[in-house]
């Protein structure tokens, strides 16, 4: 039986991966922050279904931890490494540059090194972005487009993304770069852009919220499907040599185009509902970001399964779902709304 270790695991990725590999058998280990509330909630699901078979193992750590880290790994022995533990929040890591960059930068080096060290043909995948491209032009960005990073977030992602390529080169250690363009779905975190207008639609739907409030509505991103990219994750480590694979749809569409797909769903006039302020605009945006799958099509045989319209199409659904309930706790005084964290 394969072993995966994966850092990250109570993230949107985190969920969909373990499921993914779970359901291929693979016995998961995966690293949680202690936390003083609980952030399991993505992953509770998988907890129950494999409590009885053992085959879901959590350990407290944190990337920064490089002790803990290093006794895990040596530990486990896993066969593959996901490293998908980020602080993953573009505009939050302006105000918290440190942290996010040094999450990605000590992190991707301690995972790297330990399975240097451990000399067991671990297999390495490494999270990067296509927010390293920084988004100038409107070209549509392959692996040998330049890197022009914007924010903190996208120069610690760079760092990682050319130590993976060191580590390779240096070691022969199989180890890749998954170049992933945005992917969303229902468990997509509720202050990017995407979940922050499905939650929207459906609190405005069932009129729990008046207004939706939102930054740069001109900005351009290739959206897919959160499941159908953990696909190509698992599908370079299976390949037959490392390397590095951009992983997108191939079609752009602006925030706009999201919002009124959204409010489309639900049969609402979007200009209705949406403002704008700029405190949500960023110190430095990336405008335009289209990827080129074309590789990871051919080397692969991945391809994006749902379309745009699917997918929020899918966010909505689910998000009306969760605001429904939501009424009635708040009309039965159960809840308050909650503090708007966007
Ligand atoms: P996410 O939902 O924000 O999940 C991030 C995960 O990292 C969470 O489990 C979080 O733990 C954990 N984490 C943060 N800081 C940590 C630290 N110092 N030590 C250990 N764990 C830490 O992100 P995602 O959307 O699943 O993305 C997964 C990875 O792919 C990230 O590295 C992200 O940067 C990268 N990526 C994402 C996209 C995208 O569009 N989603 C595109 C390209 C690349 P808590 O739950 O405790 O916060
Ligand atoms: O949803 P976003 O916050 O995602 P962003 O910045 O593209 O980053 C995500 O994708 C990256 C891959 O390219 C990942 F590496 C990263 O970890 C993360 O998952 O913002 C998308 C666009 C931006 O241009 C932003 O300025 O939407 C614009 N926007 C407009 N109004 C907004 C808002 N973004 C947010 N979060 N909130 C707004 O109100």
């Amino acid at each position: 039986m394969k072993k995966a270790f994966i850092t990250g695991v109570t993230g949107q990725d985190g969920y969909y991966l373990s499921k993914l590999l779970l359901d291929k058998g693979y016995e998961v280990h995966g690293t949680i922050r202690r936390s003083s509330s609980f952030n399991t909630q993505r992953i509770d699901s998988l907890i129950s279904e494999h409590k009885s078979s053992g085959k879901f193992k959590l350990y407290y750590s944190d990337l920064l931890d490089s002790s803990s880290i290093n006794s895990l790994i040596q530990k486990i022995v896993p066969d593959e490494v996901y490293n998908l533990a980020a602080q993953s929040h573009v505009a939050v890591s302006f105000k918290n540059p440190h942290f996010s960059t040094s999450t990605s930068t000590s992190g991707s080096v301690t995972l790297l090194d330990a399975i240097k060290n451990l000399d067991a043909n671990t297999k390495y995948y490494q999270a990067s972005s296509s927010e390293m491209f920084g988004g100038v032009g409107e070209n549509s960005l392959n692996e040998n487009s330049l890197f022009i990073p914007k924010s903190p977030y996208a120069v610690g992602k760079l760092f990682a993304h050319n130590m993976t390529k060191v580590y390779r080169e240096s070691y022969d250690i199989f180890c890749v770069n998954g170049i992933l363009f945005n992917h969303e779905s229902p468990l997509r975190g509720e202050t990017f852009v995407t979940r922050k207008i499905s939650r929207a639609v459906g609190r405005i739907y069932h009129d729990i919220q008046k207004k939706l409030t939102l930054g740069n509505m001109n900005a351009v991103r290739d959206w897919g499907f959160a499941g159908d990219y953990v696909e190509a994750m698992w599908m370079m480590l299976q390949h037959d040599t490392p390397d590095d694979w951009v992983v997108a749809t191939g079609k752009a569409y602006t925030v706009k185009d999201f919002a009124m797909e959204a409010f489309n769903v639900v049969g609402l006039n979007w200009e209705d509902y949406i403002q704008t302020d700029s405190k949500y605009e960023r110190p430095n945006e990336v405008h335009h970001l289209l990827g080129d799958p074309a590789k990871a099509n051919k080397e692969l045989g991945w391809q994006a399964k749902t379309s745009f319209e699917e997918l929020v199409k899918m966010m909505v659904d689910s998000d009306l779902k969760l605001a429904e309930k939501e009424k009635v706790l708040i009309d039965n005084k159960l809840i308050k709304p909650t503090w708007d964290h966007s």
